[in-house]
């Protein structure tokens, strides 16, 4: 019987540790403001030797179902052209008329696939009723079909302009089994849609891992039962 009490309090004291880890995981790590908070290096240009208004050097095909390129505007493409600033450094400022049902979409497709470990997504300059605020990160291997592998909910996250914010896999969003060749950034709403100039974005980095392991969950739980049985 008692070693039955012992075993309870085992089982107790291994389930809290889980809980409590879990409760630990930082959400959305604010990293400065500005081109040097970047982390750089992602995986649209892993050497940062893109030149956006030659549209060379970048190691993704984009699209966008609103302005799509790079010089000579405020364009889609330069939520990849390595920049925080003013002016082309950003996305901005929607067509008029409203965000469409499907949403504004900035896609790059990839050579490879990888299962995203963490992203960061930058305010752009202007006034904060453009930030997105109803947003998600899908992933696809055809481009036509996409699966959300996180989705905001409306809550502001930017504190300043041209902030750099790291949402990462296990704290902000499932860490991925699944292994994506084309990832979308998806703004549904914004403070200020459908009036007027409604929509901006800064910068977007996308980082993942081209060989994945998936992780079995329970696996420590396991380990750490079986070493508790042995020991009796
Ligand atoms: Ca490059
Ligand atoms: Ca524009
Ligand atoms: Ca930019
Ligand atoms: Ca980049």
């Amino acid at each position: 019987m008692k070693i039955m009490f012992v075993l309870a309090g085992f089982v107790i004291m291994i389930a809290f540790c889980v809980i409590s880890t879990s409760d630990i995981a930082q959400a959305e790590v604010v990293l400065g403001t500005g081109t040097d908070s970047l982390l750089g290096g992602d995986l649209t240009d892993p050497e940062d030797d893109g030149a956006p208004d030659a549209d060379e050097g970048y190691n993704a095909i984009f699209t966008a179902n609103e302005e799509p390129g790079f010089g000579g505007g405020e364009f889609s493409f330069n939520v990849f052209d390595n920049r925080l600033g003013p002016g082309n450094d950003k996305w901005c400022c929607g067509r008029g008329g409203g965000i469409p049902e499907e949403g504004l979409y900035v896609t790059a497709e990839l050579e490879e696939a990888y299962a995203l470990t963490h992203f960061t997504l930058s305010s752009a300059n202007d006034v904060p009723a453009r930030d997105p605020t109803v947003w998600e990160v899908q992933g696809s291997n055809d481009g036509e079909d996409f699966e959300t592998i996180y989705a905001h909910d409306g809550d502001g996250f930017w504190s300043e302009r041209l902030q750099v914010v790291l949402f990462e896999a296990g704290a902000d969003f499932d860490v991925q089994t699944t292994a994506y060749r084309f990832f979308r950034h998806v703004t549904f709403d914004t403070a200020s849609n459908p009036a007027g100039a409604y929509f901006q974005i800064g910068e977007i980095e996308y980082f993942g891992d081209a060989n994945v392991t998936p992780v079995e969950p329970k696996s420590k739980l396991t380990t750490t039962w079986g070493r508790i049985k042995n020991a009796q």
